[in-house]
């Protein structure tokens, strides 16, 4: 058909490593408190298992993304960003970065914008959606690590491809979503059937 196809790819967990950046500025700001390891990631919130683990923890994770420069120095995920590059080459294709900011607003939204020119370059500035609530943006496809993505439009106009991370990789097979293990993995495919 001569439908353009719309791909939203989310930021954190997707294209930069939130969970590394976050485990790695945790241990060297709090190098006496307890911590858990990427294999031990369980849930979407790392606040919410910190806070488990000892009340006050959950405060001191929250003080690590809150910080000047921590999203603006998250590593690229494998092949993420030469994913999006391709991607957004494709004929007929047109790609969005769809990512949640902090309500913590004064480094989070400035960092994203420049962590995008640094590693997609300063025209993939036109591709950003910030928002904090992605049902109410169209699109063919929404390729999230997070498992449930809710808000005011109870039937999105995507279909949410779960991508896998460390604390969604032990969730079943949950009827719901189709998966994209790595960039590794056959996101092409999905693409080319959404096409159809
Ligand atoms: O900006 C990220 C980090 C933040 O939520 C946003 C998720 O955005 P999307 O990946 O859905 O676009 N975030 C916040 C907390 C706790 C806050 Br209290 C957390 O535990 N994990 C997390 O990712």
């Amino acid at each position: 058909s001569g439908k353009r196809l719309r791909v939203l790819v989310d930021m954190d967990g997707v294209i930069a490593d939130f969970e590394g950046g976050f485990l790695k500025k945790y241990r060297a700001r709090y190098p006496n408190e307890p911590y858990i390891t990427l294999e031990d990631r369980r849930g979407f919130w790392v606040s919410s298992q910190y806070g488990n683990l000892r009340s006050d923890l959950c405060e001191k994770a929250i003080s690590i993304w809150e910080s000047k420069d921590f999203f603006i120095e998250l590593e690229p995920l494998p092949g993420g960003v030469q994913a999006v590059k391709e991607m957004a080459k494709m004929e007929n294709t047109d790609v969005f970065i769809c990512t949640s900011p902090i309500k913590h607003y004064i480094h989070c939204p400035y960092e994203k914008y420049a962590w995008i020119e640094k590693h997609l370059g300063y025209d993939f500035l036109d591709q950003i959606i910030l928002t904090r609530d992605k049902t109410v943006v169209t699109g063919d496809v929404l390729i999230d690590d997070k498992p449930d993505i809710l808000g005011v439009e109870p039937n999105p106009s995507w279909e949410h491809i779960l991508f896998t991370a460390c604390h969604n990789k032990h969730i079943l097979p949950s009827s719901s979503h189709r998966r994209l293990l790595s960039w590794a993995d056959d996101w092409r495919g999905i693409l080319e059937g959404k096409r159809l």
